[in-house]
């Protein structure tokens, strides 16, 4: 038997299934971060939820204040310092607050001016990736196909580009996401830092066609010295993410 649907179980249970969902972190938890720039994106996450929790509990402790007054229905002495303080300065101390630490955020979600030590060409067509792993001159030594092979700890400087549609590379728990645009190649850097032993997945993030829920791609984060074998021997042996 099926209950009613938008019953007051149904809506328990959805809600007991997302905070489950969100203890047990999924290989695409951006709450999860296995390196800098998800974390400095995860930080923001929280800092925004305890921000918006903060004032949503501020105007609720107002409406129960306002509940409570019951019949006194006396005006406020000056009303328009209620406006000004809730209306005018409180929304821009937050916004502009979130405005310089985003500003001082982006550079870690970037990796701008930073120095990458290994280069991969990502190549996004529909509904595929393929992975480049480049020398210093740019040379191609190993290649693989939705999966992609990290050293831990090391900058790697992606280099996205795309043959047909524009697509969307992502690893939630690795960073930001940069679009897969034709003839254009958009670079982002990022560090796999300590996974937790728990894997990572990539995926699309541009609705790129109708095959586009099934580009996504195993990430396997090797060590330094076993990644250079891997490279060097043209990705031969690659373990299956
Ligand atoms: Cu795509």
């Amino acid at each position: 038997m099926r209950r009613p649907a938008g019953s007051f179980h149904d809506a328990a249970a959805i809600a007991a299934a997302l905070a489950l969902a969100g203890c047990r972190h999924g290989p695409q938890s951006t709450l999860d971060p296995a390196g800098p720039a998800a974390e400095a994106i995860a930080r923001t996450w929280w800092l925004m939820a305890g921000g918006a929790a903060a004032i949503w509990l501020l105007v609720m402790g107002f409406v129960v204040y306002a509940l409570l007054r019951g019949r006194n229905t006396r005006a406020l002495r000056e009303p328009q310092r209620l406006i000004v303080a809730g209306g005018l300065v409180l929304p821009t101390i937050a916004l502009v607050a979130l405005l310089a630490w985003g500003t001082a955020t982006s550079g870690r979600v970037t990796g701008l001016g930073q120095r990458p030590d290994h280069a991969i060409e990502v190549v996004a067509r529909q509904w595929a990736w393929e992975f480049r792993y480049l020398d210093d001159a740019g040379t191609v030594l190993a290649r693989s196909f939705d999966a992609l092979y990290l050293p831990r700890g090391e900058m790697v400087e992606f280099r996205v580009l795309s043959e047909d549609v524009v697509h969307s590379f992502w690893i939630p728990r690795l960073g930001g996401k940069v679009d897969a645009v034709p003839g254009r190649v958009n670079l982002l850097r990022l560090r796999a830092d300590d996974d937790g032993g728990r894997p990572l997945r990539g995926q699309c993030a541009e609705f790129c066609g109708l095959e586009h829920t099934r580009m996504a791609f195993g990430v396997q984060v090797l060590a330094p010295a076993e990644w250079r074998a891997w490279r060097e021997a043209g990705g031969a042996q690659a373990p299956a993410p």
